[in-house]
C-alpha cells in the first residue's frame, strides 16, 4: 500500500491544528501509520529541504521549520502521496482553494502550515529521514476484532 510523509509545521503546531489536521486525513478514509511530535535540527532541516539549498528563501525555510515542535507523520492508503497534495493545497495560501488545508487556514508562503511528500521517491526518501522502520506500524481495522 502506498505510504506517503506529511508533517504540521511548527506554524500549525503553535495553532492548535494538529487534531484539526489528522483529522481531516482520517476523514477522508487514509490510515495513520507513524506519528511523533519532535523538534527538527539544522542539519535534518537541511537534508529535507535539500532541493531548496541555492534558492534565496533556504536559509529562512530552515530557520523557520527549526523554530519549534513539527508533528511528523506517515499516512498510508490508495494514491495518498498526490490525493494528500491536493487536501494540503497550492504552496502559496493566496492560491490555495478554500477547503484546503493551506487555503482555510493560511495566509503567507513562508507559513503554510503542512509539508507533504511530492512524489513516490520524496515519500520513500523523507519517510526515511524522519522514521524508523520499526516506528512504523502496518495494522488493518477490519480484520481485526481488537476493539472490545
Ligand atoms: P512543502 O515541501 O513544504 O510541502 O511545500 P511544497 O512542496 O508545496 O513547496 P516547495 O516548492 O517544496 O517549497 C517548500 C517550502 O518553501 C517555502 N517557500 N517559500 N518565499 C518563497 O517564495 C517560497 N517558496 C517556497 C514554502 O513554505 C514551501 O512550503
Ligand atoms: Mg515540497
Amino acid at each position: 500500500m502506498e505510504r506517503t510523509f506529511l508533517m504540521v509545521k511548527p506554524d500549525g503546531v503553535q495553532r492548535n491544528l494538529i487534531g484539526e489536521i489528522v483529522g481531516r486525513f482520517e476523514n477522508k478514509g487514509f490510515q495513520l501509520v507513524g506519528a511523533k511530535l519532535m523538534q527538527i535540527t539544522p542539519e535534518l532541516a537541511g537534508e529535507h529541504y535539500g532541493e531548496h539549498k541555492e534558492r534565496p528563501f533556504f536559509g529562512e525555510l530552515v530557520d523557520f521549520i527549526t523554530s519549534g515542535p513539527v508533528f511528523a507523520m506517515v499516512w498510508e492508503g490508495e494514491n495518498v502521496i498526490a490525493t494528500s497534495r491536493l487536501l494540503v493545497g497550492a504552496t502559496n495560501p493566496k492560491e490555495s482553494a478554500p477547503g484546503t488545508i493551506r487555503g482555510d487556514f493560511a495566509v503567507t508562503v513562508g507559513k503554510n502550515i503542512i509539508h507533504g511528500s511530492d512524489s513516490a521517491d520524496s515519500a520513500v526518501r523523507e519517510i526515511g529521514l524522519f522514521f524508523k522502520e520499526e516506528e512504523l506500524v502496518s495494522y488493518s481495522k477490519d480484520a481485526n476484532n481488537w476493539v472490545n
